[in-house]
């Protein structure tokens, strides 16, 4: 029954299989960004097995022999599986990242509906079942499926006869019913998450809105734990915010590479403040509304001219998909504007790096900026809020500027919370950050940290995992 552990078989005698999109790199531990140092800690805590996409896919043979590439580092085994190329982008850059990822953005303008995006959505995620299928060592194995990419794989390990426990964690929002069912597919979906055992999201609004679209899609009803039963199992349904190893990230930040120390030694001797934001270059970020806020608090508040510079890294992501392109050319063109406006031979107002900068760089540049700036206009949950608490001086802390539509809001109510469509408000957020006293500057850090400490990495798998090997 639900809730009665497993006596026999506990939590962590179970061997652990991860799925995601992507592998990410076990060699290079350091690296590892949000997602991936978590699921990457949680298999090198037990062992277990990642079986992940491999990185050129570019498999010739369209068959239906999974091509596999096992390998070992210490006790993480990971499964490379090579797949049709010309099928791999349809799903990739087709159904995951031009239907899902915008509707689940809340972005019907930017969805894209083709019937080869679905088909090959299917197709690939049919091959990771066939994959996972051979790798299984038994029923007893722990299955735990990462994001968008990968809703069908239950229902298709389940057509291949498997009774696994199999849990499922979205990493993005979950959107609210009357976008939901704007997709032709919106039914299948449901039935398709109804396969897995849990159901993870990242907040409690996620959760509300996937039961409203369960309930608006079926006949499925939700009991007062948030059960639901479904072709006679039982799916949990519940919010696990996803955190970051808060001690790990504040060595990282406290250890600043030599350049961040020498950038930041001559901001203070010209006496500059910093603003910073970090981003891959994604439209649901939010990036040209926050470039004209940073521009109108030049305006309004034009103490702050010659006296803040803000530095914006994007980096460079799905690039293939035509409104990536977009937003980078809006982008670059606003930033160009604000600084042809703005800019003097002593003065760049924005400096923007479109580049992934090394994880310790960007510590040490997060601890050395006054301002942190996550404004997205919808996020699952947003680490950057999380390591840009966590990179800060207890003793002199910069203050956060967070959308109220990233998931992290939830949970970071002493940032300064702003709606990022108002530019007005975030300008004002700004300049009552940048003026902040150290006093209210610490209070308020001090109740954000204890916060992401709470709810950290290693509390979100522990807590994921004992709720999937506990239903039964
Ligand atoms: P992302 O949309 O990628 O993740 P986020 O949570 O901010 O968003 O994680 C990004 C990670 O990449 C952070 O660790 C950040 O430091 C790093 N990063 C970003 N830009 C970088 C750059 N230029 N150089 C180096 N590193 C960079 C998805 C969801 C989020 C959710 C996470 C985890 O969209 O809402 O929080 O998964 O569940």
């Amino acid at each position: 029954a639900l809730g009665d552990r497993h006596t026999t078989n506990d939590a962590r005698s179970r061997r652990l299989v991860v799925v995601s999109n992507r592998l990410g790199n076990v060699r290079d531990l350091a690296q590892a960004g949000g997602l991936t140092a978590g699921i990457l800690d949680a298999l090198a805590e037990r062992g277990g097995l990642w079986l992940g996409a491999s990185e050129g896919h570019h498999g010739s043979a369209a068959g239906d022999e999974p091509l596999i590439h096992l390998e070992r580092v210490g006790k993480i085994e990971t499964a490379a599986l090579t797949l049709p190329q010309q099928e791999y982008s349809l799903y990739y850059n087709g159904y995951a990242n031009s239907t899902l990822w915008p509707l689940f953005h809340y972005r019907l303008d930017l969805v894209q509906h083709r019937s080869e995006f679905l088909h090959a959505y299917r197709q690939i995620n049919a091959r990771f079942a066939q994959a996972l299928a051979r790798l299984l060592s038994g029923n007893d194995d722990l299955i735990w499926v990462h994001d968008y990419h990968l809703i069908p794989l239950a229902a298709a390990l389940r057509r291949l006869g498997l009774g696994n426990r199999i849990g499922f964690f979205l990493h993005i929002p979950f959107p609210p019913p009357d976008l939901f069912v704007a997709t032709p597919d919106h039914a299948e979906l449901i039935a398709d998450l109804l396969q897995y055992d849990v159901l993870g999201f990242q907040t409690a609004t996620d959760v509300t809105n996937f039961r409203r679209s369960a309930r608006a899609t079926g006949s499925t009803t939700f009991d007062a734990g948030g059960i639901a039963q479904s072709s006679g199992r039982t799916v949990l349904s519940r919010s696990f915010p996803i955190g970051i190893d808060v001690d790990a990230f504040a060595r990282m930040a406290n250890e600043a590479a030599e350049d961040v120390q020498i950038d930041s030694m001559r901001r203070q001797i010209l006496g500059l403040k910093q603003i910073i934001g970090v981003d891959r270059l994604d439209y649901s970020k939010g990036l040209p509304g926050r470039m004209q806020a940073f521009a109108r608090l030049l305006e309004k508040h034009p103490e702050n001219e010659r006296a803040v510079t803000y530095l914006q890294i994007a980096s460079p992501t799905r690039e293939e998909v035509a409104a990536y392109a977009e937003i980078r050319a809006q982008l670059e063109a606003t930033a160009g504007s604000v600084n042809g406006k703005y800019a003097d031979l002593t003065w760049t107002p924005i400096r923007y790096i479109h580049r992934t900068v090394p994880r310790s760089r960007l510590a040490g540049l997060l601890r050395a900026s006054q301002v942190g700036l996550v404004t997205p206009l919808r996020d699952g949950m947003n680490l950057v809020a999380k390591e840009y608490i966590a990179a800060q001086d207890p003793a002199d802390p910069g203050v956060l500027v967070l959308s109220r539509f990233a998931g992290a809001a939830e949970e970071l109510a002493q940032s300064l919370i702003v709606n990022p469509y108002a530019v007005d408000e975030v300008a004002d957020a700004i300049a009552k950050a940048l003026a902040m006293p150290l006093e209210e500057r610490i209070a308020r850090h001090g109740a954000l940290i204890e916060r992401i400490r709470r709810n950290d990495a290693a509390q979100w798998r522990k807590s994921f995992l004992e709720a999937l090997a506990n239903m039964s």
